[in-house]
């Protein structure tokens, strides 16, 4: 890891995406403010969700760094483990208790995974997987320092993930080390999606949030499905093609860094967790042409470069979209993003999101009932854990990935059960 200062103060808050500087962590307990009302939509209905915990999963694989569980389209026997440092390995889906894993690819040769939201950090099967054999990951690379979303191909077999194989879709240029996003995943349309941070710094000093013209602080969407010499075309269908003057694969905007995001099997919603910075974490359904309000806006709240002891000017803006749920500074430091449960196994756990905070071990869940939003209740408090990521296997069971103890501790899986 890098042993640099930043490196050496990030790895006590441990963060994902939230640039905590140490005079950022005194402000918070100098302002001593109360949290703001929640958003009108939550009901405070909380009984319906159930508690759950964390079982070990696949104990005898070791795993360092663990950032994604991904499942693969075409088989259920196994799932694969996307470490943070370029490598990625499997593990036997249908037994648990397996100790058997396989290293299926390493690119840590053309990955920069100094810093701790650099890295290996997505990586998603094309939904056609079984017939076009195509693997996408999303990567930090320096020379120039830039975020890059690839596509490799397996060997005949489809074990090996061959890292010659790998045609570059799309580079974005980061001008920090910081806020890369991000996930790679594929909609219920086909499209690829994929999140991308604001770049980083604290601020986003160059306001990419609110800026269409660079991929920055977006959410995109493209079409990969074509072969040939065009990497990905623009979807007819998204927000802004008619529109010369922006970047036409933005689908959403306004996001500070999506560490982690999930469609929702049964409806195609998108949930995000969109990491904040000093004071206010979110969670957003994501929308075609939403603006989310970075770096105006700090989950629901206005945010703006401030005189000490001074309120920042309330942003008015009726096109700016609140979080379904945010949480203070209080209750955890860098949310993860999770998925929606649409197993068998806990009926109980139908319909509900869940998501953590990545430094505080705290998991919540809510349910989505239209415009109402049930919760969130916190289901598991798993302080030692920093949940990196949660995934969803093809049978609806849902892992979640954790470091153990500190960020450079050892890597664990887990199985989520409702208690
Ligand atoms: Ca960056
Ligand atoms: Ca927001």
């Amino acid at each position: 890891m890098n042993s640099s200062s930043h490196s050496s103060i990030l790895l006590s808050s441990t963060i994902f995406g939230a640039l905590l500087s140490i005079s950022a962590v005194s402000d918070c307990h100098a302002q001593d403010e109360k949290p703001e009302a929640a958003p009108e939509r939550i009901v405070d209905n909380t009984t319906a969700i159930p508690s759950i915990s964390f079982q070990r999963a696949w104990p005898g694989v070791k795993t360092r760094r663990p950032v994604q569980i991904v499942a693969r389209p075409d088989r259920d026997d196994v799932l694969y483990i996307v470490e943070q440092l370029g490598r990625v390995r499997t593990v036997d889906g249908s037994d648990l208790a397996s100790a058997s894993s396989q290293m299926v690819l390493d690119i840590r040769d053309r990955v920069n995974a100094r810093s701790n939201e650099e890295g290996l950090l997505s990586m998603a099967f094309h939904p056609e997987f079984a017939e076009n054999n195509q693997v996408y990951c999303y990567y930090t690379a320096v020379n120039p320092r830039r975020a890059v979303l690839s596509r490799f191909s397996m060997d005949e077999q489809r074990v090996m993930i061959l890292p010659e194989t790998e045609e570059v879709i799309l580079e974005v240029p980061e001008p920090y080390w910081n806020h890369n996003g991000g996930t790679v995943l594929f909609g219920p349309d086909g499209m690829l999606y994929l999140s991308i941070g604001d770049g980083g710094a604290a601020d986003d000093p160059h306001g990419y949030g609110q800026d269409l013209t660079t991929l920055l602080a977006k959410v995109i969407r493209i079409d990969v499905s074509g072969s040939g010499k065009i990497p990905y075309t623009i979807p007819s269908d998204n927000p802004f093609v008619d529109d010369d003057s922006v970047r036409p694969e933005i689908w959403a905007y306004g996001l500070r860094n999506i560490w982690r995001m999930s469609f929702d099997r049964a409806n195609g919603d998108l949930w995000a967790g969109d990491v904040g910075q000093n004071k206010w974490e979110e969670i957003d359904l994501v929308v075609k042409g939403g603006n989310y309000g970075w770096n105006k806006r700090e989950g629901a709240h206005p945010f703006g470069r401030q005189r000490r002891g001074s309120r920042p000017k309330q942003v008015v803006d009726d096109s700016m979209i609140d979080p379904v749920v945010e949480y203070g500074h209080r209750e955890g430091l860098s949310v993860t993003g999770g998925n929606v449960y649409r197993g068998t196994e806990y009926p109980q756990l139908e319909g509900v999101y869940l998501y953590a905070d990545y430094a505080f071990g705290t998991v919540w869940g809510l349910r989505r009932d239209g415009d109402d939003i049930i919760g969130p209740v916190v289901v598991l408090k798993k302080p030692g854990s920093l949940i990196s990521s949660f995934g969803e296997a093809n049978d609806g069971t849902i892992y979640a990935v954790t470091f153990e103890e500190s960020e450079r501790g050892p890597g664990a899986i887990w199985k989520i059960v409702a208690r």
